[in-house]
C-alpha cells in the first residue's frame, strides 16, 4: 500500500521527503485502520459524519468540517511551529537550548512517557466503542465520533514521536500501542482509568469532563518539555482537547437541567419518582461523578514520586503552566501532604517540592474541575432546589498513591472497612443504579430529537442548528 502524503495523512513534519518516516508509517497505518474497524466505534463505518479535520496549525486550517466516513478520516500529523528562541524552563538545566533530539541518557523514560500517553488515545476509542448505537441525539452521535477520532490523531502524534525520534524500539512500541486492549485480561491499557468500562453516556460525559481533564494537565506537563518535538505535539493536541470537555461539561449539564424540569413538572425531588419518569436523579449523577473523578485523580501518580522528581530534574516533564510559578528549579522548596498515619487518623509530612509535582498537578487539576460543578451548582439552585454536586475527597476511593485502599468518607475522613462497605451504596453506582442508567439508553437517530434523560443543547456545532443531520446514516 502506498501513501499519498500530503493529500493522505496532512502534516507539517515534511512526510513527503522523510523516506524513514514513510517506511516506518507504511508499515503502521495499515495496522491502524484494521484496528479502527475491529476495535474503533462499532456499526457505523460507513456513516456520514460532519466532523472537523486539521488540515494545518493555523487558525483556518486547524477544524476544517465536513461530512466524512470515518475509516476515511484524514489522521494528520501536527507539532506547533518551532520557536528558535525556545529555552528550558525550568528544572537543572533550566535556561539552556531545548532539544531537538532525544538525548541518550533520557531515552528510555521519554519513551517510557510517550508510551504511556499514547497508549491511553486508543484505549479511550476502545471504551467507548458500543455508545453508538445507544446516542441520544444525533447530535451527541457527531460529538463522540469527534472524540474518536481526535483520540486515534492524537494516537497519530505518538506514534510519530516514537517513528521519528527512537528508532527501531520506537517502532516496537508503536507496534505495541495497537496490541494492548482496554480491559484486556492478558494485555490491559497501562492506566487503571483506561481499563473501566464505558457502557452509558452519563459515563462518557464524566469520562470527557473528568478524564479528558486529567489529559489536558498531563499534556500541558508534556507541553513543557525540554525535548521540543513532543512539547510541539501536545501543545497542538491542547488546541482539540478542549472540544471533548466541552462534550462532557455541556452533557452533565443537560443532564441536570433535563431532571430539574421533571422535578418541576412532578414537583418531587423523589428519586424514584423521578426514574420512572424517565430522568436520572440528581443523587445518581453524585455518583457516577464520585466514581470518574476519583478514578481520574488516580492517573497523576503517587503524592510522592521520585519519578515525578527526576522527570522535573531533568526537563523531561514540568509543571502544568510553569510560567506562572516563580521558582523553576523548585530545589529549595518543600509540600506538606496530609497522610494516612496507619492508625485510623492523619498525619502531615513534608517532602522536597520535586517528589510532590503529580501532587501539584492533582491540585490544579481538582480547581479546574470545581469550575463545571459550580457550573452545574447555579443551575440547580436558579431552579430553586437545595441539592448541591460536589467533587469528593481526593483521599476517597484512591487506588493509587499513599490514599490507596485507605477507607474514607467523601469528604476524606477516615474510616473502617466495615463501616465503608455498609455506605458505599449510597456514595458509588451500585447495581442497580447502572441497571437504570443502562435502561435509560436507547439510541435517537432523527434530527433535532433528543431522549427523555437529556435536555437540548444550547446550539449545534460550527454554527449549524441543533436539527442539523449530524451523522447521515445510510
Ligand atoms: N494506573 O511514581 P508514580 C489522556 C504507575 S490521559 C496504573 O506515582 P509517575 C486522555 C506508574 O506508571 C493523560 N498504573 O508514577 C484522557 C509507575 O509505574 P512504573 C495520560 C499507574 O511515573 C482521555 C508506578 O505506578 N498522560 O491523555 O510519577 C481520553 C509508580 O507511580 C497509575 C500521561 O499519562 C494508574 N493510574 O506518574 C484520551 C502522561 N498511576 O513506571 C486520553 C505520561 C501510576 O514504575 N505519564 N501508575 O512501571 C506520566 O506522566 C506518568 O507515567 C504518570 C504516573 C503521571 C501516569
Amino acid at each position: 500500500m502506498t501513501i499519498n502524503y500530503s493529500d493522505r495523512i496532512p502534516n507539517n513534519v515534511d512526510l513527503g521527503s522523510n523516506r524513514t518516516l514513510q517506511r516506518a508509517l507504511e508499515h503502521w497505518q495499515p495496522e491502524f485502520l484494521k484496528w479502527w474497524e475491529e476495535l474503533g466505534p462499532k456499526d457505523f463505518q460507513v456513516a456520514d459524519v460532519y466532523l472537523r479535520t486539521a488540515t494545518s496549525v493555523d487558525a483556518k486550517g486547524w477544524a476544517t468540517y465536513g461530512y466524512v466516513r470515518m475509516p476515511e478520516y484524514r489522521w494528520g500529523i501536527f507539532l506547533n511551529e518551532r520557536d528558535p528562541n525556545r529555552r528550558i524552563g525550568f528544572g537543572d538545566n533550566f535556561g539552556q537550548e531545548v532539544w531537538q533530539q532525544v538525548p541518550g541518557e533520557y531515552r528510555a523514560t521519554l519513551r517510557r512517557l510517550i508510551v504511556t500517553q499514547g497508549d491511553t488515545e486508543p484505549a479511550s476509542v476502545e471504551q467507548q466503542r458500543m455508545l453508538g448505537h445507544t446516542a441520544p441525539s444525533l447530535y451527541d452521535l457527531r460529538n463522540l465520533f469527534q472524540v474518536n477520532v481526535e483520540e486515534g490523531r492524537h494516537l497519530w502524534a505518538m506514534v510519530y514521536l516514537l517513528h521519528a525520534y527512537f528508532g527501531r524500539d520506537g517502532r516496537e512500541e508503536a507496534e505495541e500501542l495497537l496490541e494492548r486492549h482496554s480491559g484486556d485480561a492478558d494485555k490491559p491499557r497501562i492506566l487503571g482509568t483506561f481499563n473501566e468500562p464505558i457502557r452509558d453516556w452519563l459515563s462518557f460525559f464524566m469520562f470527557t469532563y473528568f478524564t479528558d481533564r486529567d489529559g489536558k494537565f498531563q499534556l500541558k506537563s508534556l507541553a513543557e518539555s525540554s525535548f521540543d518535538p513532543l512539547a510541539r505535539t501536545c501543545q497542538f493536541m491542547l488546541t482539540e482537547e478542549a472540544h471533548h470537555m466541552f462534550v462532557g461539561d455541556t452533557g452533565i449539564n443537560r443532564v441536570v437541567r433535563r431532571t430539574l424540569e421533571v422535578m418541576h413538572e412532578l414537583n418531587t425531588d423523589d428519586p424514584q419518582v423521578i426514574r420512572n419518569a424517565g430522568a436520572i436523579d440528581l443523587p445518581t449523577v453524585q455518583r457516577y461523578l464520585n466514581f470518574w473523578f476519583t478514578s481520574s485523580l488516580d492517573l497523576f501518580g503517587s503524592e510522592t514520586s521520585s519519578n515525578a522528581a527526576s522527570y522535573f530534574a531533568n526537563g523531561l516533564k514540568g509543571r502544568p503552566d510553569e510560567a506562572q510559578y516563580e521558582d523553576h528549579i523548585a530545589v529549595e522548596q518543600a509540600y506538606t501532604l496530609e497522610l494516612p498515619d496507619g492508625s485510623g487518623g492523619t498525619k502531615s509530612e513534608q517532602i522536597p517540592m520535586r517528589n510532590a509535582m503529580n501532587e501539584v498537578t492533582r491540585s490544579s487539576y481538582v480547581r479546574d474541575c470545581e469550575i463545571g460543578v459550580k457550573r452545574w451548582n447555579r443551575v440547580i439552585e436558579k431552579a430553586g432546589h437545595s441539592f448541591r454536586l460536589a467533587l469528593p475527597s481526593t483521599r476517597f476511593r484512591r487506588s493509587i498513591g499513599n490514599w490507596a485502599g485507605v477507607p474514607t468518607t467523601p469528604e476524606g475522613v477516615p474510616m473502617s472497612a466495615e463501616q465503608f462497605t455498609e455506605h458505599k451504596q449510597a456514595w458509588l453506582p451500585s447495581e442497580s443504579d447502572q441497571t437504570f442508567i443502562l435502561s435509560l439508553m436507547h439510541g435517537v437517530h432523527q434530527p433535532g430529537k433528543m431522549a427523555a434523560w437529556i435536555a437540548p443543547p444550547d446550539r449545534g456545532i460550527n454554527n449549524n442548528p441543533v436539527d442539523y443531520e449530524y451523522v447521515k446514516l445510510h
